[in-house]
């Protein structure tokens, strides 16, 4: 099946979920009553946060913590607003969680659970076993670990992650919030409506909020990533990496917001490197900076957007760029970069892009304000700038970028098919996201969708809340390809 065919039919993915067909019938729900941290064990009467996930592990009572059973529920009593750690990492290596779980903070008011730039959270490990982990309405600060301070995914694990805070995260092994190892056995990951704010990726090693690795679907969708830095290797943000060739390992962004991430390599918000495929969606991208220090001395330190290397293929569509490149020696590519390797897949636009400065990519991006292909495409003599907002809360979960103006990128984009923009926000006529203010004109080709995540004059608008687990599903078929549809 062509790429372009299964991107297609994967177009309305928004969760990656498998359905688990065990322990939904057996799950306990766990509640957290204590807001201190002490090591295990603590047979003081009441149930900490590390005597539920161990309550959890075991399936057994651990002090006040109920007995868990198949894939639990970790929820919390209403007056924890926080949690410190004192006592050691929650999981690790030697103490890796591996059962299903759910860890879920109060809907209204998400619950703080702090590392103290000591400790690190979450660390999957079904050793191929294919279960399922939940993580929502939780701000988990200042965790540090080798690997993903915050969760680091192992080997076949499904992890969805919804309504997070990761702020201050730090690995020094890559992965600065979020790490997946390269794994044999496939990992789904979903990410949702989050925030990764001030994580790190320190020494030699990439991905300031998100590594992932090879054989893993990654979605990221509605989700904003600030001020993330990769110190010394790629990727300010995320870094997306596979250097496995027979497996199919995909990343998928869409409805996103990267602004402000940094890299003193190459790739300021996202890097690329090796086979997958990845598309990127209705997303905005900032002021990410690559090779911040100005020091040609990492190798190719290009790409204050995207950094793209080797047989990648990368699809973009209805996405603003504008951003920096800081490299004083080849080409400046202050938005997007592809470097090739023995195999080089083209990239594809799909148009209705914002692009400042076409230079290193100006083949896939010809300039124009629109193009043939309706991109709207500036050169390093001739840069265009969107008029957007600062990066600020305009309603929804995440903040974001809007457009300021009644004329590119507002109103020159496509997206008819898309119910709403990054915060929940879309026509309260269609029920869709495209909105063309009366004052406006429209770009050619376009439906009155603006360029980019965020649909300015759109409203808020609420669906009825769908049942997750059916929402939509990834099956491996059996040519191997990865299917994907909405229930
Ligand atoms: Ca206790
Ligand atoms: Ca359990
Ligand atoms: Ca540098
Ligand atoms: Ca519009």
């Amino acid at each position: 099946m062509a790429l372009s065919d299964q991107l297609t039919k994967c177009r309305t993915i928004i969760l990656f979920v498998l359905i688990s067909l065990s322990g939904s019938l057996q799950a306990a729900i766990i509640t957290v009553d204590s807001s201190s941290d002490a090591a295990l064990p603590d047979d003081n009467g009441n149930c900490t946060l590390r005597e539920a996930i161990e309550a959890a592990e075991t399936n057994s009572a651990v002090d006040a913590c109920e007995a868990g059973s198949g894939a639990d529920t970790i929820e919390f009593i209403p007056s924890i607003e926080e949690i410190e750690l004192s006592a050691g990492n929650l999981s690790d290596f030697d103490n890796p969680i591996r059962q299903s779980l759910t860890i879920v903070g109060p809907e209204n008011n998400k619950l703080d659970i702090y590392g103290d730039n000591l400790f690190s959270f979450f660390y999957l490990d079904s050793f191929s076993d294919n279960q399922t982990f939940r993580f929502s309405n939780l701000r988990l600060y200042e965790s540090l670990a080798d690997r993903g301070g915050a969760i680091r995914i192992e080997n076949g694990e499904t992890v969805i992650v919804e309504n997070v805070e990761f702020n201050g995260n730090t690995a020094t092994n890559g992965g600065g919030a979020i790490f997946l190892a390269n794994a044999t056995t496939r990992i789904l990951l979903t990410v949702r409506q989050s925030t990764f704010d001030g994580n790190r990726a320190q020494g030699p090693t990439s991905g300031g909020a998100i590594r992932t690795g090879n054989n893993a679907i990654v979605g990221i969708e509605r989700s904003t990533f600030v001020d993330n830095q990769s110190l010394e290797s790629n990727g300010g943000a995320i870094s997306a990496f596979s250097n496995h060739l027979q497996v199919e390992t995909r990343v998928r962004i869409d409805h996103s917001t990267f602004s402000g991430n940094l890299t003193n390599n190459a790739g300021g918000a996202l890097s690329i490197a090796g086979a997958q495929e990845v598309e990127v969606t209705n997303s905005t991208f900032v002021g990410n900076i690559a090779n911040a220090d100005e020091n040609n001395t990492g190798g190719i330190e290009n790409g204050g957007g995207i950094f793209v290397s080797s047989s990648t293929s990368l699809i973009i569509k209805n996405s603003i760029f504008s951003n920096e490149d800081r490299s004083t020696l080849g080409v400046v590519a202050d938005d997007i970069y592809q470097v090739g390797a023995a195999v080089i897949e083209p990239i594809t636009s799909l148009g209705f892009n914002f692009i400042r400065n076409n230079n290193g990519v100006n083949s896939y991006f010809p300039s124009g304000f629109p193009n043939a292909n309706n991109d709207y495409v500036g050169t390093s003599t001739n840069p265009i700038t969107p008029s957007l907002t600062p990066l600020e809360d305009h309603g929804g979960p995440t903040r974001t970028h809007r457009p300021n103006t009644l004329s590119s990128p507002a109103n020159a984009g496509s997206c008819s098919d898309i119910l709403l923009d990054q915060r929940g926000f879309g026509n309260p006529e269609t029920f869709r996201r495209p909105l063309l203010h009366p004052e406006a004109t429209l770009g050619p080709g376009s439906d009155g969708c603006d360029i980019g995540a965020v649909e300015s004059f759109a409203e808020e608008l609420v669906f009825p809340k769908p049942e997750e687990d059916l929402l939509c599903v990834a099956i491996q078929a059996s040519n191997g390809n990865i299917v994907s549809f909405c229930l």
